[in-house]
């Protein structure tokens, strides 16, 4: 609403395009109107206006929605990544763009909330150039009875509430949270990739079409909505590269500029708490001589980290395999910067030298993080084969893992991490000395 000549002046749609009226009487936003009054010069002067409501507004509201569908153009494939799972997505992925356009044009109050990190971070950039939202990050994986009543508060009572999980969501843990949104007449949408098991139609989620899926992160599927959205397409291509740098995942070729921007992002939001908007990040994001300075910061201290952890590091010899264990108690704390993952990586940069075939694995109290060489490959060990056999061989005392050849991760039970770590060293000697 803006004040025109003493007037109130508004923007309505029909879906196909948009107009300008004024008119003395107050209209809320994203109110269903019937209007009649004079097409002058650029707007319309309102003689009469009435709001919709019952039949007569869910009529009209599925009119704009079908003039808004027709009107936008759907890629029939996705822009970045054009495979089997990717176009067995599509056409949820194109109903999710849909209905973020006509929260758009229809004035609904969006809350985005994004996953603490480099992937939902820049996946929230994608989506927040395509549609004005309240975005605020979100913590933990999982979203809650207390998240869910929170938001309620937040923008229950604005027009027509519409809330976006990003990154996180799908898990079965976060159904009494969802419910209880649905409950409160706040429509959602779901954007994630972490593995799910209990179907929800307001799930958008890879593991829906393909296993193992997780590797089309979140912030990649934001960039391929956004870019359908009118985003351009070399800059939604740059978030998906840094949310796919930051969740290690090889659907797009991400090079050390994407990885040093993944790096700051996760290391901004380990430090910053819940309820963080974009602006900060963005801010820094824009600041070269800022983030430069962060980017080292980050660095460092993963470098003081590395060397804590080589000074506790103990080796074997198995075969031609070189194996190199160190722990991460006390180095690393959850949630907290430097990730294990991160620490453990440059462990095992620092000891790699050529023609040795190396095997390093860090670990904390609840996982095993796996890093191998390319000798270390050709003598036939794989991080993600390695998990995926002791996923088998140990059920009981496994959580998750996988991963890629060279790098990869086992998540243990409460208290079975050494039990983990032991099956792991064998499996390794046994294909080290080729003995299976
Ligand atoms: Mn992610």
């Amino acid at each position: 609403m803006r004040y025109h000549h003493g007037k109130r002046s508004y923007t309505l749609t029909d879906g196909k395009s948009e107009y300008e009226f004024y008119t003395d009487e107050s209209v809320e936003q994203g109110a269903c109107l019937s209007l009649q009054g004079e097409m002058g010069v650029g707007s319309i002067a309102a003689s009469r206006v009435a709001v919709l409501t019952g039949d007569k507004e869910k009529e009209a509201r599925e009119r704009v929605i079908a003039n808004i569908k027709s009107s936008m153009f759907f890629p029939d494939r996705p822009e970045l990544v054009d495979d089997d799972a990717m176009k067995k997505l599509w056409p949820r992925l194109m109903e999710a763009a849909l209905e973020i356009v006509c929260a758009k044009k229809l004035g609904r109050s969006v809350l985005l909330r994004f996953h603490g990190d480099a992937d939902g971070i820049a996946g929230a950039f994608a989506l927040t150039g395509i549609i004005n939202c309240k975005a605020l990050q979100h913590n933990s994986a999982m979203y809650g009875a207390r998240d869910a009543l929170r938001d309620m508060a937040m923008i229950g009572q604005e027009s027509r509430p519409f809330v976006i999980l990003l990154d996180f969501g799908s898990a079965d843990g976060c159904k009494e949270g969802l419910g209880l949104l649905s409950a409160a007449g706040i429509d959602y949408l779901v954007i994630d990739h972490h593995p799910y098991t209990t179907r929800n139609a307001r799930v958008v989620n890879p593991f829906s079409v393909a296993d193992g899926a997780s590797k089309y992160t979140a912030g990649y599927l934001a960039a391929e909505i956004a870019i359908t959205c009118g985003m351009d397409k070399e800059k939604a291509l740059g978030l998906a590269k840094i949310a796919c740098s930051g969740d290690k995942s090889s659907i797009l070729a991400s090079d050390e500029a994407d990885a040093k921007k993944a790096m700051v992002l996760d290391f901004l939001a380990s430090h910053v708490s819940f309820g963080n908007n974009l602006d900060f990040y963005r801010r820094v994001m824009e600041k070269n001589e800022l983030f430069d300075s962060i980017a080292q910061q980050a660095d460092e201290s993963i470098g003081e980290a590395a060397q804590k952890a080589i000074a506790r590091e103990k080796r074997t010899k198995e075969g031609q395999l070189e194996i190199c264990v160190f722990s991460l108690e006390g180095i690393h704390r959850k949630g907290e910067w430097p990730p294990s993952s991160k620490i453990t990586t440059r462990v095992f940069d620092n000891m790699r030298s050529a023609g040795n075939a190396l095997l390093c694995i860090g670990h904390t109290d609840r996982s095993l993080i796996i890093r191998l060489n390319d000798e270390a490959v050709a003598l036939g060990l794989s991080a993600n084969g390695m998990a995926e056999s002791i996923k088998k061989s140990m059920a009981d005392f496994v959580e998750g893992g996988g991963g890629h050849v060279k790098a990869g991760a086992i998540r243990a039970k409460k208290g079975f991490v050494k039990d983990v770590l032991g099956e792991l060293l064998r499996e390794a000697g046994r294909i080290a000395r080729k003995d299976y």
